[in-house]
C-alpha cells in the first residue's frame, strides 16, 4: 500500500462554515488530514511519499476549464472587491433563471457553487491541487500494476461536479484519478463512494460517460447533504445509461443492511467489467460522527475493506469525509488493512 500525502493541504484552513444559521468552525480541517496520517503510519503504512507535481491536463477532461480558472482566480478576485470576510457564495442560478456566468465576483461565486457551507480563502486552489496530485501520483502507482494505493486527499473531491464547487470539495480528485487510469489505457473504471454523503460531483462528471461506472451508498438524499442528487432513480443517461447505481439508506443503517448494498455494487462493478476501482473513501458512515447519520464501527471498516478487495481488482482510494472525532485514523487504517487482508 502506497500512501501519497502532501503537507500543502495545510493551505486550506478555512475560519467559517455556514452552518445552522452561523459561521462555525469548519468541520473539514488540517486536524482530520494530519490524525489519519498519523494512524496510517502506526498501523504500519510506512510508504508515505509526497505527490507529483502534475498539471491540469487530467483535470481539464472532466471539469470545465473555465470553472478551473476560477478556481484559481476567485480568492484575488473576492480580495480586490474589498470584502474583509472569506468569500461565502450567497446567490444561485436556480429555477428559470439565465445560466450565463456573471462578470462580478459575487455572482460568479454563485454560479459555480452548489451549496453555501464552503468559505473560500487565500490558499484553498492551492490545497485543492495538491489534493489532485496526490490522486493522480496514485493512479499513475496502479498504472505501473500495482495493486493498492491511498491518496491522502485534503480538501476531499466527490461533491465537486462539472463546475461546480461545494460540501467542503473544489477538485474531484477520484474522478481525475479515474480519467487518469482510462488514460493510462483502462477501458473501464469504476468509482466506488463509500463516504456518507451522496457522490453528487462523480455523478455529475460521469453521468453521461460509458467508460466509468459511478456507484455511491450513501445517506437518504431526503434526509442529508447534498438532498439534490443521490435517488435509486438515477442510472445515467446517453452514453453512460444504466453507468450510474446508488444506494440510498436511512437513518440509523448499521453494517449488515449498508454491507448489503456494498455486495450489490461490487457484482455490477464486475459485470460492468471494471479494471480498477478508485474508491471514494469517507469515514462518515462512522457511528459517532459529528454529521452523519449511520451506525458503522471501527471493526466494520475493516471489513469493509476485506469486502471491496474480494472484487479482486486494483484499488486507490482517495480521502473523502470524516470529521470530528479522533477515530477517524483507525478507521481509515482498518479499511487499508482490510484490502491488503
Ligand atoms: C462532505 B463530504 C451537516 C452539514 C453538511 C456539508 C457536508 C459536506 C460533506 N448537516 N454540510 O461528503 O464528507
Ligand atoms: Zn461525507
Amino acid at each position: 500500500m502506497r500512501v501519497i500525502y502532501s503537507e500543502d493541504h495545510k493551505l486550506r484552513d478555512a475560519r467559517t462554515e455556514l452552518y445552522a444559521g452561523q459561521l462555525v468552525t469548519p468541520f473539514e480541517a488540517p486536524f482530520r488530514a494530519e490524525w489519519i496520517l498519523a494512524a496510517v503510519k502506526e498501523a504500519g503504512f510506512a510508504d508515505v511519499v509526497a505527490p507529483d507535481a502534475h498539471g491540469l491536463e487530467t483535470a481539464n477532461k472532466v471539469h470545465d476549464p473555465s470553472y478551473l480558472d476560477f478556481l484559481a482566480t476567485v480568492w484575488d478576485r473576492w480580495a480586490a472587491a474589498g470584502f474583509e470576510g472569506e468569500a461565502i457564495a450567497n446567490s444561485f442560478p436556480v429555477r428559470r433563471t439565465s445560466q450565463r456566468v456573471p462578470d462580478n465576483i459575487v455572482g460568479a461565486i454563485g454560479y459555480y457553487a452548489n451549496a453555501a457551507d464552503t468559505s473560500i480563502t487565500k490558499g484553498s486552489y492551492e490545497a485543492a491541487i495538491a489534493s489532485m496530485r496526490c490522486a493522480v501520483t496514485g493512479a499513475d502507482w496502479l498504472a505501473e500494476g500495482h495493486r493498492f494505493a491511498f491518496a491522502l486527499c485534503r480538501p476531499p473531491g466527490h461533491h465537486a461536479g462539472i463546475d461546480l464547487f461545494g460540501g467542503y470539495c473544489f477538485i474531484n480528485n477520484a474522478g481525475v484519478a479515474a480519467q487518469r487510469l482510462l488514460d493510462h489505457g483502462a477501458a473501464r473504471v469504476a468509482v466506488l463512494d463509500v463516504d456518507f454523503h451522496h457522490g453528487n460531483g462523480t455523478q455529475d462528471l460521469f453521468y453521461r460517460r460509458g467508460d466509468i461506472f459511478t456507484v455511491s451508498l450513501h445517506g437518504d438524499p431526503m434526509h442529508a447533504f447534498p438532498y439534490f442528487l443521490g435517488h435509486a432513480d438515477e442510472e445515467g443517461e446517453g452514453a453512460g445509461a444504466g453507468t450510474n447505481r446508488n444506494y440510498p439508506m436511512p437513518p440509523g443503517t448499521p453494517f449488515e443492511a449498508w454491507s448489503s448494498a456494498l455486495a450489490d455494487a461490487l457484482a455490477r462493478i464486475k459485470a460492468f467489467g471494471a479494471e480498477a476501482i478508485v474508491l471514494a473513501l469517507g469515514v462518515d458512515t462512522f457511528e459517532r460522527d459529528p454529521i452523519s447519520f449511520f451506525s458503522l464501527t471501527s471493526d466494520d471498516f475493516t471489513r469493509m475493506g476485506a469486502m471491496i478487495s474480494t472484487a479482486g481488482l486494483p484499488v486507490l482510494a482517495c480521502m473523502e469525509g470524516g470529521y470530528g472525532v479522533p477515530e477517524i485514523g483507525r478507521n481509515v487504517a482498518n479499511v487499508l488493512k482490510g484490502l491488503e487482508a
